[in-house]
């Protein structure tokens, strides 16, 4: 009974939240090495928590015999001692496609352990998986007035009966009713108590969905000003991990524009950095941040830019004003589903060779054109390299190939932007790219 009342107390109200890691893209994409396997790991994360994540992973080659997986903590004692894990099944049309459903019970930062093993013997790899409750479930209409109904017949029931029972229990067999007073009463005092109890129900049920209403997570909104060139954000609570360098990646966007920046933190422990010039105009501002957790979370605001004359960007920002390379390209497939597990492959012709970016082959931004999706990817994919440190998992760093390869897959239908950044003779470079992305299959 208590655990129904648990589960019921948990669906309770709805309450839409769109902001964590990233924005509106809650699946985690990941490709990386277990031993000798390469792997490309979705983890499908569930609307609420507890919920059940589908975990998807296709093997490179033919040769792995066993999977398994099992959600922990991705640090702390909880990251030390697994639990049982999970077999996870081969597909049947696909013998290199495993899936497995894992129960998240827990919010924060997680890790989804999958080990490996087959011809070439065994491994295992991490994919830090961030955990939260983008919403919660309500009670259908037809489920709610069942019960309700339920409810109120087993009041009137438990009142009739203790009633019966004042009235009946010390009658002997054929001798006239007693009188009433002494039954109306015990009902009275049975119906006080019968409310009485419904709404201490009631104010248990109420404080419970309130309990997890605040671990739905919340957009997160950063509060922003402009002081001639530099653009400040207000202090963030928790201490940051640097993520490659920086304790803030921020972006500003426009049709004509995409400058990636990093404020750091001053004095007064808000984070500011210098803008270069842009022309005047509405922005939509993407910031993400990690959590000491190890914990992404990614804020979004409009802000205005006013007519600034300011300098050329400088370190590690870079901006994109519309340049074309047309020595790169996208290998871009005929047709992309909403939640499709994708390669983004793209091609970087010419004789320079890649070079690292902020530590990175190289960095891509989707953004869905309304502004609902943002996801900052790498070759390693969506997660965010803080977490995959802690989780003790290695970046994809420049292999020398002319290829920048980005697992990722479009959340939902619609049309998106795709800034790829490079390094090449010292100078990044930015391409955008345009696609729509079709409704899944
Ligand atoms: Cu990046």
């Amino acid at each position: 009974m208590t655990r129904w009342l648990r589960v019921l107390a948990l669906v309770l109200v709805l309450l839409p939240a769109s902001a964590s890691a990233h924005v509106g893209s809650p699946d985690v994409f990941f490709e990386g090495t277990a031993g000798p396997y390469r792997l490309f790991v979705t983890v499908r994360t569930p609307p609420v928590i507890p919920g059940i994540a589908t975990i998807e992973i296709r093997s490179d080659s033919p040769d792995v015999r066993e999977v398994t997986v099992v959600p922990m903590r991705l640090t702390g004692p909880g990251s030390e001692l697994p639990p049982t894990p999970d077999h996870a099944t081969r597909s049947d049309a696909d013998p290199q496609f495993f899936t497995a459903e894992l129960w998240l019970m827990e919010h924060g930062s997680l890790q989804v352990r999958v080990a490996v093993t087959g011809a070439r013997g065994a491994g295992t790899l991490a994919v830090p998986v961030p955990a939260y409750a983008r919403e919660t479930l309500t009670m259908s209409r037809g489920l709610g007035a069942l019960l309700f109904g339920l409810m109120t017949v087993l009041a009137l029931a438990i009142v009739g009966i203790l009633g019966g029972a004042v009235r009946e229990a010390t009658r002997e067999p054929g001798a006239p009713a007693p009188p009433p007073p002494p039954a109306r009463l015990a009902m009275a005092i049975a119906g006080v108590a019968v409310v009485g109890l419904l709404a201490l129900g009631n104010l248990w049920w109420t404080s419970e969905a309130n309990n997890y209403a605040a671990w739905v997570m919340k957009p997160w909104t950063p509060m922003v000003r402009i002081d001639g060139c530099t653009l400040r954000i207000a202090q963030v609570a928790d201490t940051l991990l640097p993520d490659h360098g920086h304790p803030m990646h921020a972006f500003l966007v426009s049709d004509e524009r995409m400058l990636h920046f990093h404020p750091e933190r001053g004095a007064d422990g808000d984070y500011e950095d210098q803008l270069p010039y842009l022309p005047k105009g509405r922005y939509r501002l993407f910031v993400d941040i990690v959590l000491g957790s190890g914990f992404p979370v990614t804020g979004t605001t409009m802000v205005d830019v006013p007519d600034l004359r300011c300098g050329p960007v400088e370190g590690d920002d870079s901006i994109w004003s519309g340049e074309i390379y047309p020595d790169v390209t996208w290998d871009k497939p005929a047709e992309i589903h909403a939640g499709e597990p994708l390669r983004l492959r793209f091609h970087v012709a010419g004789d320079a060779p890649l070079e690292p970016y902020m530590g990175m082959a190289g960095h891509a931004m989707v953004l869905r054109d309304d502004g609902s999706v943002f996801a900052h990817l790498h070759p390693n994919g969506s997660v965010a390299m803080p977490a995959l440190a802690l989780a003790g998992g290695k970046m994809a760093l420049p292999d020398g190939s002319r290829e920048l390869v980005f697992p990722y897959g479009f959340p939902k239908p619609g049309s998106y932007r795709v800034f790829v950044q490079f390094k090449r003779g010292g100078v990044v470079g930015t391409q955008e790219f345009r696609v729509t992305v079709s409704t899944r299959t």
